[in-house]
Formats: structure tokens, sequence, C-alpha cells
């Protein structure tokens, strides 16, 4: 990898459309390390309207939506497809990710599905390489970590999960900061949305699969934006009973956003793959450009109660 970084005289930083802290974290520490050694970098992303509580990151007001012409090194961080980047790059491009569905698309790639947030592939890049992780770098890198698994609440969480956030805050990573940027910085139309959407849920297949409809009229009512209603997606998941959360929500130029939470008993990224998305087993999405919210959440349904029947099948036969 570094042979390749080292001549580049012009490397883009690509985070994904509608970023996370785990996309915008990964790109804006590797961003910091750059600038030991190269001029030229810059730090792109499609998306105009970046969500605010990200700008705690260092290097947000660096961010710029043209993709430079003259750059011959991309480099793309937490980008499960080549769609994700939201631009047309055909050169040189390195691919770091940790989606279990990543379709490869990089000329390099450096994918671990097992790390838990692309900043954790990072950090270990950064180690194995022997370069030094300074305070700015550690707090990006933290903030990925925290977002992806919900501040140690996802139940991947391992020995190597908290070693890192260890490191991370013994380097500079302010905890308190992450956490109140990511977890406790709500607007209140998005909190109304969730109350609205809880009270409209419905709960299918005997109580294992909770499924949430947003439309225009709701987001419109409440003030609220699609990335909004994530919240209520993963509230339903911790349902005692629900093994499955699915969100289908209405996009505003036509067809629909799905998200599909699992609590790991069904594979969701294999599920929505078949649809054009991917992700994690127990995390994915997709945006679905024909349909409505009903015949896409009517086909959905098919394929999730299958996936639930077929491991209650192999548990039984495994008993
Ligand atoms: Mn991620």
């Amino acid at each position: 990898m570094r042979e390749l970084i080292d001549p580049a005289k012009h490397i883009v930083l690509i985070a994904h459309e509608h970023p996370d802290a785990d996309s915008l974290g990964s790109a804006c520490a590797f961003y910091s390390y750059l600038l030991r050694s190269h001029t030229k970098v810059t730090l792109f992303c499609a998306t105009l309207s970046i969500d605010q509580n990200l700008s705690f990151l260092p290097w947000f007001d660096k961010i710029s939506h043209t993709f430079p012409e003259s750059a011959d090194l991309a480099i793309s961080f937490d980008c499960g497809s080549y769609e994700r980047l939201g631009i047309e790059y055909r050169g040189e491009l390195i691919n770091f990710d940790h989606h279990i569905s990543n379709e490869q698309y990089g000329t390099h790639n450096c994918i671990n599905p097992d790390a838990i947030s692309t900043t954790q592939v990072l950090y270990e890049w950064f180690v194995t390489n022997d370069i030094k992780i300074n305070g700015k770098m550690a707090n990006a890198l933290y903030a990925g970590l925290i977002d992806d698994t919900s501040c140690f609440s996802d139940p991947q969480c391992s020995p190597s999960t908290f070693m890192m956030a260890h490191s991370l805050v013994q380097l500079g990573a302010d905890h308190a900061q992450c956490v109140n940027a990511l977890f406790n910085s709500h607007s209140l139309a998005s909190l109304r949305l969730k109350s609205k959407m809880l009270g409209e849920m419905k709960i299918v297949h005997n109580g294992r699969v909770a499924v949430l409809e947003v439309d225009q009229a709701l987001l419109e009512s409440t003030g609220a934006v699609l990335r909004d209603c994530k919240a209520a997606v993963d509230k339903a998941l911790s349902l005692k009973t629900v093994e499955a959360a699915l969100l289908v929500a209405q996009l505003k130029h036509g067809g629909v956003k799905v998200s599909l939470r699992s609590n790991g008993i069904m594979n969701a990224a294999e599920i929505l793959q078949k649809f054009g998305g991917g992700g994690h087993r127990t995390r994915a999405g997709a945006r679905i450009k024909e349909g409505t919210c009903e015949s896409v959440s009517r086909d959905l349904m098919d394929s999730i109660k299958t996936a639930l029947e077929l491991t209650a099948r192999v548990n039984i036969a495994l008993a």
C-alpha cells in the first residue's frame, strides 16, 4: 500500500455519501497522517449537506464536494460498493473497509469483515506500519469505533475492541466529546419522529419482526430528515422478542430507502444484497429505485420470514 501512497502527487480521500462517523472519521484520520508527507491531499465527500453532529471531527472544514481532476490516487473508507463513492473515478484506488458485502471495486482492497469498524481496519494498519497516531487521529478513529458499535453496546464487541479503545483514549481521543456529539445531540425533530415511528410500528411474525414505515408526510410534519429514522429502528430491535427490525422509508424523488437490523440470527447483509444493498450481518441497508413502501415491505418480509424459518430449522437440526 505504501508503495502506492508515497509517490502519489495528489491523493483524494473519499468518505461515502451521507457519511457516518466511521467513514468520515477514517478519512479525517488518514488526512492527518498524509499531511506529514504530502502537500496535495483532498478530503472528498459527494454529499453537500453533511450531518453537523460530525463537525467535531478534525479537518471537517476541509471537506470538498468537488472531485479534483489532478488526482492520481484515491482512497475510499467504509464504502461497501463503488456506487457509494458518489463519483465516477477509474484511476488507482485503495479500498479500506469492513463490510462483509464489499464489492472489492478498488485496484487494491484492504478489507477485514471481522473488524467492527473501518477505523479498526485503519488503526491496525497504522500500528502494523509503525505510524504514529496523534491526538487528532486518535479522536477521529475513536469516533468511528463508538459510532459503529453504538457506544460498545454491539454484542460483537471483543477484547480487541476494548484494547483499541483503551489505546486511542491514551493517545488523546476525547470520549466525552465523541459521545456527546454522536449520542447526546439529538434534535427535537428527530425525537418527535422517533416517538411517532415507534407508535406506529407493526410487530409481525409472532413478535419476531418489527416493521417501521416512513413517508414524506411524516418527515415533513416532524421536521426531521431521513437519517433521523435510524434511531427508531435500532430501538425496535431492542424489543425482547424481536429478531429483525425493518425500516422502509419513502424517498423524496422516488424509490425507497431500506434499513434492516438483525440480532445476529439472520444475516441482514445477505438479504439486502438481493435487493442491491449490503452491509453487515446485524446491520444492512439498500436504496431501491423501483417500488413503493408497501411493495418493498412485502417483498422483503417474504425474504426475512424465509431466513428466520431457515435458521429455526437449522437450530432444530443441530439440537
Ligand atoms: Mn462502518
